[in-house]
């Protein structure tokens, strides 16, 4: 039987973490559509963040981008944010927008370059220290096109070089996820392609180097929960950046293109025990909305993710055990089933009721104003953008 009072506690308890980029304009490289009321400046992202916060009340934390989200002044920034009642999160680097990286960043063959990605590196922990931000996310586009373009391990004897400098610097609570990806922008050989090179990575670090998995960043019918289990038995996953992919790295609301697959990753974060904040994963979302309505989209995402969530907890494990250790093959998967097939949505209209929180947190941010607002608000500057 589930506990269904300890399931409301741990809906409750669960935090998601929204990227300022997402708030911006963002498109293929075919085109932006631009949106009107998107953000100009960082500022206007946390408030953007802050709004999804205020209507789902599990998104107290939003990751910033540097360059995209620079200011002079961080602890200002921080500030700012905490009066508007949300925190920084992870810090993301960029050492993929400067023509210096045309061969890559932290393993270009030249060290110049490669010095100059580093540093990059280590501002962005400064910035960390002056956010307060427990979280140095890193992911690097670094690859070649073509075979016998480089030297495939002197490219890996470079980038450890530079995750070393970086790991080094870290202190306090701080850590570093290191994010995978397959292929893109590189198409022949990506220098962190998968879990397995980034875990090997990490392994090497210590302790503080975890495991970003990118829902996106995998080949088709690659199985996401595997991974899921295999790091946490390996107390080596540290974050997500979830996003759903029907291609490739498409970067759209998570939950949308396989919620069975969200079920699963999140049955097997309840089975490990890593849904509470206190055990250290990071559940941020990493998506663009092109052509939809940027602030309803992340809620409607930030719901998925508690859909999926509720669905896992719900697991009936004491029947599963029974069934698994019986061998009963399809009354196994029947309990599975029944978890994933149940309507959660009154459970999570309660939780929120019991909150303070609209039932609904889309219409109830549609009936706010807010969408009016920003689109009456935000005209003249620059809006900002993915790259800007
Ligand atoms: C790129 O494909 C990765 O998913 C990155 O995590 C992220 O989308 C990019 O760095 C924007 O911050
Ligand atoms: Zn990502
Ligand atoms: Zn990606």
């Amino acid at each position: 039987m589930t506990d269904l009072a300890a399931v409301k506690r741990a809906l409750t308890a669960q935090r998601i973490e929204t990227p300022s980029w997402a708030y911006a304009n963002s498109g293929t490289r075919f085109k932006v559509f631009a949106q009107p009321g998107v953000p100009r400046t960082p500022e206007e992202k946390i408030a953007d963040a802050a709004t999804v916060h205020r209507f789902t009340g599990v998104a107290p934390a939003v990751a910033l981008h540097i360059p995209w989200d620079k200011v002079d002044d961080y602890a200002a920034l921080t500030s700012y944010a905490r009066d508007l009642g949300v925190e920084i999160g992870a810090i993301n680097t960029n050492v993929f927008q400067d023509d210096d990286y045309k061969l890559g960043s932290v393993t270009n063959p030249d060290a110049g370059i490669r010095r100059k990605a580093t540093d990059h590196l280590l501002e962005a922990i400064d910035i960390m220290n002056q956010t307060g931000s427990r979280d140095l996310k890193l992911w690097f586009s670094d690859g070649i096109n073509y075979p016998g373009q480089d030297d495939l391990r002197d490219r890996q004897d470079r980038l450890a070089a530079a995750l070393r400098e970086a790991y080094d610097r870290l202190t306090g609570d701080q850590r570093l996820l290191l994010e995978y990806k397959l292929f893109e922008p590189a198409f022949y050989a990506t220098d962190v392609p998968d879990w397995g090179t980034s875990y090997a990575h990490c392994l090497e670090l210590g302790e503080r180097a975890t495991v970003c998995i990118d829902t996106g960043h995998h080949a088709p019918s690659t199985n996401i929960e595997f991974i899921v289990a295999f790091l946490l038995r390996q107390k080596k996953l540290g974050a997500f950046d979830f996003n759903s992919r029907f291609y490739a790295d498409d970067d759209l609301m998570v939950g949308a293109a396989d919620p069975f697959q969200l079920f699963r990753i999140m049955y097997e974060i309840v089975r490990g025990g890593a849904l509470d904040p206190a055990y250290g994963i990071a559940f941020m979302l990493d998506q663009c909305h092109n052509i939809e309505r940027k602030i309803p989209a992340i809620i409607r995402s930030v719901m998925n993710v508690q859909e999926a969530t509720a669905k896992a907890l719900l697991v009936d494990r004491d029947a599963l055990t029974r069934a698994q250790q019986s061998g009963d093959v399809l009354e196994a998967n029947a309990v599975f089933m029944d978890a994933y097939n149940t309507d959660v949505r009154p459970l999570l209209a309660e939780v929120r009721a019991d909150a303070g929180l609209d039932p609904d947190p889309v219409a109830a941010y549609k009936a706010s104003g807010y969408d009016e607002k920003i689109i009456a608000d935000r005209v003249g500057g620059t809006q900002a953008g993915w790259g800007a």
